[in-house]
């Protein structure tokens, strides 16, 4: 018996219905915890998205349920260990979502440098008076600096793109050494810690997991460090972050913009960054493309496949 707790793409759900005694919950609506904590004892396999909340309380310890199938590679939203703790296995669906979620950051890199939602508002709104020569002038990305925090698989892809497209120079942090083998033909200079790559990039791009020690690492004296040219990318969790400091610094000029695909509490967009013209907002579009969706679907089924026929599952969540 698996649980479906939104809905997915029709392939992957028709392949589930097809293999398992499955509950497609055919809504846009998130599960409360609570709703969560009871499936857990109805069904061998709960298989949630980031906007389902599964905290320690909810992990009793004598569930039904053995396996959590988390659509998405992001898993802050899962107490972990609580859930290990009480016995059930946790798998995710890494490598998919890589160029999708990349792209998006480029998105909101080249929406922001070139002021592309400033413009797009101005021609809606019917207030585009022509063509002059100082009209919305943007930053030039050629020669500038990129600079990554989390240097992992969407860090890397958005590096690529970043100095294979627009020319730009890389820095980054990683808490791990990264290969060059993983880079790829990627320049990439690797720096010592976040505020070093905060002081020498004229954009930051975030990829770090969200939760733990990761929240609100994005605080006042970070911001401090990024300088009042410098641009802040966010694809990664709006809580590595700190909403309010980011909100203080975009307001007194200590950065030039912020790019944020993803919010600390979301759906919930404080209305102080609605209202500046340069901030760009998407609704966490990282991965959503038909095929990235389609392959995330086929990730969590190929785990649950493997957990229920007795072989080692692709992508456990250590
Ligand atoms: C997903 C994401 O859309 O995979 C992730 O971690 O942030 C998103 O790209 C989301 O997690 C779906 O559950």
């Amino acid at each position: 018996k698996v649980l479906v707790t939104r809905k997915w793409p029709a392939s992957v759900e028709a392949r589930l219905a097809r293999d398992y005694d499955v509950t497609l919950n055919d809504t846009d609506t998130p599960m409360t915890p609570e709703e969560i904590g009871a499936a857990l004892n109805e069904y061998d396999a709960i298989c949630p998205t980031v906007s389902d909340k599964l905290p320690a309380s909810i992990f009793t310890g004598d569930h039904k349920a053995q396996i959590i199938g988390n659509f998405g590679v992001g898993y802050n939203h899962i107490d972990v260990a609580a859930a290990h703790a009480a016995g059930l296995t946790i798998t995710n669906t890494p490598g998919c979502l890589t160029d999708c979620t990349a792209d998006i950051a480029i998105t909101l890199m080249l929406m922001l440098a070139r002021r592309a939602g400033e413009g797009e508002r101005e021609v809606r709104s019917g207030n585009w008076t022509g063509w002059r020569p100082t009209h919305l002038m943007g930053t030039r990305l050629r020669g500038k600096t990129l600079g990554i925090v989390g240097m992992g698989r969407i860090g890397i892809a958005t590096a690529q793109r970043a100095q294979a497209a627009f020319g730009m120079h890389v820095v980054y942090y990683n808490r791990s050494t990264v290969s060059q083998d993983a880079m790829g033909a990627l320049e990439a200079t690797a720096l010592d810690s976040i505020d070093a790559v905060l002081k020498a990039s004229d954009v930051v791009s975030l990829h770090m997991p969200g939760g733990g020690a990761n929240s609100k690492m994005i605080d006042a004296e970070k911001l401090r460090l990024l300088g009042p040219k410098a641009m802040l990318i966010n694809t990664a969790r709006g809580d590595v972050i700190d909403q309010d400091a980011l909100i203080h610094a975009l307001q007194n000029g200590q950065i030039a913009g912020a790019g944020l695909d993803v919010f600390d509490g979301e759906p919930n967009v404080p209305e102080a960054l609605m209202s500046m013209e340069n901030v760009v907002l998407l609704p966490h579009l990282g991965s959503a493309t038909t095929e990235t969706r389609e392959d995330m679907g086929n990730m969590v089924a190929d785990n649950l496949d493997a957990f229920f026929a007795g072989r080692d599952v692709p992508n456990p969540v250590a």
